[in-house]
């Protein structure tokens, strides 16, 4: 089976340190955060940023600052949020892509989002997927519900969005496809041969999706954005405890952990052709 890739998605960008003190706001705090994340195991860091008030900003100055503090760190691959938050505008949303980061996400349908909804309409899809081409970004399909994969796989079929395809499985959000076992075969069922993906499940689904997604030869995103818990009434007091965790199961089952560099040659990032 090939190697596993684990995603921290470190911050999120609804969360607030009434719900965990341990969430990182400043970039020195989230960058020390990553490169715990990435001596724990992981290959990907999925970013979003603060203000220094702990507001969510997509802010490109603040992301900046992030990314530079995180390479100063390690080599783990960066995926900026263009999701940011459901209160933002489109064009607050895509200004990281404006400093080609190697990846961004990119959600390809609203969705309800708790009590919010997560708006992504055909014509701002379309948008972020040009500027990502245009950037050199690669992008990762957010999918929070099934229509969303065929609405990915149509900016392919229009050239918005070329070679290798990773989709992200995020499962379990209030509004969301809910985190079943047989949901998540169905997904699968429906991508293209070729394409990877990974598994985000939200709060208490974290671990079962993790779980899963080892023995399934799929990959894993853990981290406080989808969930802040260690277990029941137990918080994660770090991110690279979230990550340790899914180490330890995959290294029992066999199944070895993706260097970012070799998650550079799974995605088939620009960067590993260089
Ligand atoms: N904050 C959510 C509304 C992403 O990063 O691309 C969406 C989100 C997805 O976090
Ligand atoms: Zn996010």
């Amino acid at each position: 089976m090939n190697k596993l890739i684990i995603t921290a998605a470190v911050v999120g960008g609804e969360l607030t340190r009434n719900e965990t003190p341990y969430l990182p706001i400043t970039p020195e705090e989230i960058a020390d955060e990553v490169y715990k994340a990435w001596q724990a195991g992981a290959s990907i860091a999925h970013i979003h940023a603060r203000a220094e008030d702990g507001t969510p900003t997509q802010d490109r100055t603040v992301y900046e600052r992030i990314m530079r503090e995180i390479q100063n760190r390690c080599d783990i691959i960066i995926q900026v949020s263009t999701g940011g938050s459901t209160w933002m505008t489109a064009e607050e949303r895509m200004q990281p892509l404006f400093l080609s980061p190697e990846m961004a996400t990119l959600t390809t349908g609203t969705v309800n989002f708790g009590r919010d909804v997560f708006s992504n309409p055909p014509d701002m899809i379309e948008q972020f997927a040009t500027q990502m081409k245009n950037n050199g970004v690669a992008p990762e399909f957010e999918i929070f519900d099934v229509g969303m994969i065929e609405n990915a796989l149509s900016l392919v079929k229009k050239g918005l969005v070329e070679g290798h395809l990773h989709f992200d499985f995020v499962m379990g959000v209030p509004g969301g496809i809910p985190a079943t076992a047989k949901n998540l075969l169905h997904m699968i069922d429906l991508l293209p041969s070729g394409a990877t993906w990974t598994v985000a499940g939200i709060g208490r689904h974290q671990l079962p999706m993790a779980s899963l997604a080892i023995t399934l030869g799929g990959h894993v995103r853990v981290g406080f954005e989808d969930n802040i818990y260690y277990r029941k009434g137990q918080l994660a007091t770090s991110n690279a405890e979230l990550v340790a965790r899914v180490v330890r199961i995959a290294k029992e089952m066999e199944r070895e952990i993706a260097t970012p560099d070799e998650a550079r040659q799974i995605l088939d990032l620009p960067r590993s052709r260089k």
